[in-house]
């Protein structure tokens, strides 16, 4: 071999530096290109009852998720409506929504089956219906359906006069699609309104009562305002984790096995509302709301009431759709 060529090859492996430098350096770039932000919104006031699991969900994805993925709140319903953030996680406005499905019925009209269930979301799992839920979103509204928590959390009419029975003909009374049906059948007027505006509704008396779960009254200060609480509850609550479709598609499988993860140990999580269901009870009961309990035939007229037309109505709009979930909740 000449000094020529060894020349040559010295100036060749040399070249061959930079080029080796530029690859570890892409490559390092690359690997921290891989960790992904997603932005998320919640339907709910941040740290108040129904975003607070949500919340904890996204402080252990960032804690686990280092390096692999992020969520980024970017805003509760002072940023977005509520009733707007199903259609913003479709349409991939965001990437990650804490919303309930009677939120958005607008876009999913058999999301109102959600609260019809009576079994927990480890059962809807188990017994296939976590897939006939996640299908009916994916395909009707392009979003996975990740995550379900308030399970074993009731819902409850409040009122600000008394009643004597489930006849609730006379009274003006703030709904969502939650309670339209049953209390429609019981013969409330009703006016639907986000969560946001029925602390004013109620000061004003422009309603003489609301829909709402046994959790998170006096977190939104409305128990100054509520003089009773009708007891049975019924339904239950569902605030679901959805991810716009295109954007979970894009995820890697690390960064898709990260966030089921976290949907596992947040709903693993539902089994202390029952402890909590109990402790809210007693906060309203101390705050001076009194039981109205309705026994006897009331009582079953109004839970009845509930189920029959809770499930006319999603029978009305898919037949087919609501006799397959009505199969597995
Ligand atoms: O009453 C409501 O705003 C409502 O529909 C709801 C649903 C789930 C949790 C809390 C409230």
């Amino acid at each position: 071999m000449t000094m020529k060529h060894l020349y040559r090859r010295a100036l060749g492996a040399a070249s061959l530096v930079p080029a080796v430098l530029a690859a570890v350096g892409l490559s390092a770039a690359a690997a921290q290109a891989d960790e992904v932000t997603l932005r998320g919104t919640t339907a709910f006031a941040q740290g108040t009852t129904f975003s607070r699991p949500y919340e904890a969900f996204v402080d252990w994805i960032n804690e686990k998720g280092k390096g692999v993925l992020q969520i980024q709140t970017v805003g509760g319903p002072e940023a977005m409506p509520p009733f707007e953030v199903g259609n913003a996680v479709s349409a991939g406005v965001v990437d990650v929504a804490n919303v309930t499905a009677a939120f958005y019925t607008n876009i999913l009209p058999m999301g109102d089956a959600l609260k019809l269930a009576r079994n927990t979301i480890q059962e809807q799992r188990a017994n296939g219906c976590y897939d006939t839920i996640d299908a009916l979103h994916r395909e009707r509204i392009g979003v996975k359906y990740l995550a379900r928590t308030g399970d074993h959390v009731n819902f409850h009419l409040y009122l600000t006069k008394p009643v004597e029975g489930p006849d609730l003909s006379g009274l003006t009374i703030r709904t969502t699609p939650v309670y339209q049906a049953m209390f429609e059948a019981l013969d409330a007027t009703l006016v639907t309104t986000p969560p946001g505006d029925v602390y004013t509704a109620l000061e004003r008396g422009t309603i003489d009562g609301y829909g709402w779960p046994i959790q998170g009254v006096l977190d939104l200060g409305w128990e100054e305002q509520t003089k009773y609480r009708v007891d049975p509850g019924f339904y239950q609550v569902d605030v679901n984790i959805l991810v716009n479709q295109e954007r979970w598609d894009s995820l890697t499988d690390a960064q898709r096995a990260l966030l089921e993860e976290g949907a596992r140990w947040i709903e693993a999580r539902n089994a202390e509302n029952l402890e909590i269901n109990a402790a809210e009870a007693k906060k309203q009961a101390a705050a001076g709301i009194e039981v109205i309990a309705l026994d006897g035939a009331d009582r079953q007229r109004w839970l009845d009431t509930a189920q029959d037309a809770g499930w006319a109505k999603v029978e009305a709009i898919d037949a087919e759709a609501a006799a397959a979930l009505r199969a597995c909740l």
